[in-house]
């Protein structure tokens, strides 16, 4: 165990990494002790495994220029490791929205039972983005056109993908300036593997290029496929209240956890957990009924549609097992520790797998098929509930449990600021104009075992909600902060500066708004779009007083996200670490030079409140070029000033 060093700053670890460790359970921060410190020349970015000349790594503490056997420089190795994580960040969104497109598609062939059109506002949405007609035809017949359409956007091999011409006209010229709109999302990936493959581009500015087209067809394309077509399956997400915390584990109860990041199969299992039928099976074994809760995004995504609670975010995924309450884990792709399966050894916990692309050695495997999901989910929840009597362990769940009010889509946000018959972010924009709103930050992202868990989400955001910034979460950071209590209107009395609280008074809103998983960091980019086109804050993202930042991240993931980010105009601060350090040249580029060309720059800063204050000071920047730099001072007049005004 790591020595004595805070772990956490979430009340419901201790007693639990505790238990762990009576209980024989291994957990992350045992093997980060193992895994300490880590491999240098990895973590600035310097060690190139690409051929078997190597594998070559660069000194940066020898004198003179090095290289690798090659001749690779410091700055194409780093970059080439750069780009290679935003490859496979857009892949694991990117794939995840090739499922739900086909899923769409299929459903709306009606092969499939079980999935439905919720949301044809939407629906029309899509369709007139993606030139679908929509006239009087029926809307299974315009979402086959979109399913159709949407899958065509992975192997397109020409042009530019379709949800690029939602972005403010500005930044579409800046992408064809630099050449760097997405042509098909596949084939931005597959270039970057062509590109960083031995002996291809060495010039680590084209493959910043390459890095940003290959993100841009991530943030604009993969993810916002997965969120829009989710939104017409599921329901766009509209405010909900749920909890949030381990203490949503119910101990006379079946405890199911949907963990990973596909709403495909846990939409089911949400559905199969209500079915009658297994509900009294539950009780005839004893229990009381069957709990559902969610870890990662697969729970950001049911709990912002139907308020199933989370137990917690990627640091709390063993925690969970350890309470010796879970009786079946079940989990799709992505953010999925292998320790899982040695931590459920050591309980009853049944660790169910349901992808063929997420196999885990130990655990029990009931392939997913959407054709007929509710069926597999029935199988998943009955095999849960069968082994419910064998609990074995002592189960210890901890009493933390937290309200929250989620579900703020960028949708949500227009009619909850403007009203559902003159929906519009004026509200918004007045108020960032007039000062009681700083500006808007997007604080998203995971958890890191090197840092304290929570502890930097945290210090940012009330840092940055003290100084009268929105914040706008997703992930792993949205559960940290719902944990902490900053998801409820009421945060805004306690937490927030009073231009931000008054706002949050007024409308009803919490100081930081939960928008969702992952891929709804593209909602993030609608949303900083939406303020744009509103008016009266410049014509470019790159132009609003908005900041974005991971201070906990670990994933591929979370570098394709701040790539878009950046390469959309975003200020963008990343903690931790950063995988570009090894190299003067890509450091200048990334934190510096791309302000220039893509208006937007990265940055990097552990320290959570310096990041703040970074992100603080490029909002103020950017306040002071619109001119609203000082906020209008209100003019109180007396009589006589009212008389000469009026005469
Ligand atoms: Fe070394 Fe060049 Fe091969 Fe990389 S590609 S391992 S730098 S020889
Ligand atoms: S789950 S990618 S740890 S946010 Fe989306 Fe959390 Fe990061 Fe996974």
């Amino acid at each position: 165990m790591a020595k004595k060093k805070k772990i956490s700053v979430d009340k419901s670890v201790k007693p639990l990494v505790k238990k762990a460790k009576d209980d024989g359970a291994g957990l992350v921060w045992d093997r980060l002790e193992d895994q300490s410190p880590p491999c240098g020349f990895g973590k600035l970015g310097l060690c190139c495994r690409l051929c078997a000349m190597g594998s070559c790594r660069i000194n940066p503490l020898k004198e003179g220029e090095q290289r690798g056997v090659c001749g690779a420089t410091a700055e194409t190795i780093v970059a080439r490791n750069f780009i290679r994580m935003i490859a496979a960040g857009a892949a694991a969104h990117s794939d995840h929205a090739r499922g739900v497109a086909d899923v769409f598609l299929a459903a709306a062939k009606g092969k499939i039972p079980g999935y439905e059109i919720k949301d044809d506002k939407k629906l029309y949405q899509v369709a007139m983005d993606f030139g679908v007609e929509i006239g009087e035809r029926d809307s299974k017949d315009i979402a086959v056109d979109i399913g159709e359409k949407a899958l065509a956007e992975f192997g397109r091999q020409e042009g530019e993908i379709l949800f690029l011409k939602r972005a403010p006209l500005k930044r579409q010229e800046i992408w064809k300036k630099l050449g760097i709109a997405p042509r098909g999302i596949d084939r931005e990936v597959v270039e970057i593997m062509h590109r960083t493959h031995m002996g291809v581009d060495q010039d680590y500015q084209n493959l910043m290029l390459q890095g940003s087209r290959c993100a841009l067809a991530d943030g604009w394309g993969g993810s916002m496929i997965a969120t829009e077509l989710q939104d017409i399956m599921f329901g766009t997400p509209q405010p909900i209240v749920g909890q949030v915390n381990l203490g949503v584990l119910k101990e006379d109860e079946v405890n199911i956890i949907v963990h990973g990041h596909e709403p495909l199969l846990s939409e089911m299992i949400v559905l199969a957990s209500r079915d009658l039928e297994l509900v009294k099976q539950a009780k005839e074994k004893g229990a009381k009924g069957i709990n559902v809760a969610g870890i990662c995004c697969t729970a950001n995504e049911i709990l912002m549609r139907h308020g199933i609670p989370i137990t917690g975010n990627f640091l709390q995924q063993e925690l969970a097992i350890t309470t010796g309450a879970v009786d079946a884990m079940i989990i799709d792709v992505q953010c999925l520790m292998q320790s899982l399966a040695d931590v459920a050894e050591c309980y009853h916990t049944k660790l169910i797998t349901t992808s063929y692309k997420a196999k885990f050695p130990g655990a029990e495997h009931i392939e997913f098929e959407e054709h007929d999901a509710l069926n597999v989910a029935r199988k998943i929840v009955r095999a849960a509930v069968d082994n419910y009597p064998n609990r074995k362990a002592k189960v210890l769940i901890p009493d933390e449990k937290t309200d929250m009010v989620v579900g703020f889509s960028h949708e949500t946000i227009n009619y909850l600021l403007g009203g559902l018959y003159r929906a519009a972010y004026k509200p918004l924009n007045d108020n960032i104009i007039n000062g009681r709103i700083r500006g808007i930050a997007g604080v998203v992202g995971c958890n890191n075992a090197r840092t304290v868990h929570d502890s930097d989400h945290l210090t940012m955001i009330k840092e940055l909600i003290k100084n009268d910034v929105i914040v706008l979460t997703t992930g792993c950071a949205a559960i940290a902060c719902g944990k902490a209590g900053l998801l409820t209107p009421e945060a805004a009395f306690e937490f927030a500066g009073d231009g931000l609280a008054s706002v949050c008074e007024t409308v009803g809103i919490p100081p930081v708004l939960h928008m969702g998983s992952c891929v709804d960091n593209s909602r993030i980019l609608m949303a900083a779009t939406a303020v744009v086109k509103e008016g009266g804050l410049g014509d470019d993202i790159s132009d609003l007083p908005v900041a974005g930042a991971a201070p906990e991240w670990m994933s591929e993931k979370a570098i394709s996200i701040g790539q878009y980010f950046v390469a959309s105009g975003v200020f963008t601060v990343f903690g931790v670490t950063f995988p570009v350090l090894g190299s003067k040249k890509m450091k200048k580029l990334l934190f510096e030079e791309f302000e220039e060309s893509l208006k937007g720059k990265w940055a990097f800063e552990p320290d959570p409140e310096k990041a703040a204050k970074l992100m603080i000071e490029h909002i103020d920047k950017k306040r002071k070029e619109l001119g609203i730099d000082k906020a209008r001072e209100r003019v109180l007049y007396d009589m006589a000033a009212r008389r000469e005004l009026e005469g």
